[in-house]
């Protein structure tokens, strides 16, 4: 188990491990688990494994959580109880919800990540006109940190000075987003998925978006 401090971080890509196949996660999240901050697990290792998958991947590093609650508030809450007491330290919950289901989530969890905007384009229908709003209110109820898209980069830098947290950025690599252009627009950790998932390296393909070999 390693355990990193927010201000000291060095390794700052978030792995997102979104796959049913919990062996080959497995072996992938051993083989790295040193040079990323955290891994995310949704809902493919979720709905096929359970919530006990959560125990397992939760020995190997920190886990966050990434099934973007957005519910009632107690309907939210009691979801976010049950991941976290499978041992996930972070949890992500769409902004949209609003103010009393984010309070109740923020309430049972060790860490809690905010989407303000998606990266995906279908953000910009309804999502992004609100994303500064919701940047404001997640920082008003004390996120540990906000999601914001790695494809719109800039988008990175006006949402981090509106609110002061820290930034998470998805997007980099198959979605056309640069993990530099994130990092350079004030992104503190990069969510990274199949481009270091289904690379035929994935520890080496970590280690050229650190050193710069990968944009
Ligand atoms: O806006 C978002 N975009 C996004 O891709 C918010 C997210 N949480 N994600 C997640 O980041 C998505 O669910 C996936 O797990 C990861 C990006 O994966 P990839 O495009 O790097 O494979």
């Amino acid at each position: 188990m390693f355990v990193r401090n927010y201000l000291t971080v060095d390794r700052n890509i978030i792995l997102a491990l979104d796959t049913d196949d919990k062996d080959k996660c497995m072996s992938i999240a051993r083989l790295v688990g040193e040079q990323v901050y955290a891994f995310k697990i949704g809902y493919p290792m979720l709905l096929n494994h359970g919530l006990s998958v959560l125990d397992s991947f939760s020995e190997m590093g920190k886990i966050i959580v990434d099934i973007k609650i957005a519910d009632i508030p107690d309907v939210s809450r009691e979801i976010a109880k049950m991941i976290t007491s499978h041992g996930a330290t972070g949890v992500i919950v769409q902004g949209f919800i609003g103010r009393d289901s984010i309070k109740a989530v923020r309430g049972v969890v060790k860490e809690l990540f905010v989407v303000a905007e998606m990266s995906h384009p279908g953000s910009l229908d309804y999502i992004s006109p609100q994303s500064e709003k919701i940047a404001i209110m997640a920082s008003e109820l004390r996120a540990d940190g906000l999601v914001a898209p790695a494809t719109r980069p800039e988008r990175i830098k006006v949402l981090k000075n509106i609110s002061g947290l820290s930034i998470l950025s998805p997007g980099v690599g198959t979605q056309g987003g640069s993990y530099d252009e994130a990092i350079k627009n004030g992104a503190d950790y990069v969510i990274i998925g199949r481009s270091i998932m289904l690379s035929q390296d994935p520890l080496q393909k970590i280690n050229e978006f650190y050193s710069g070999r990968s944009k």
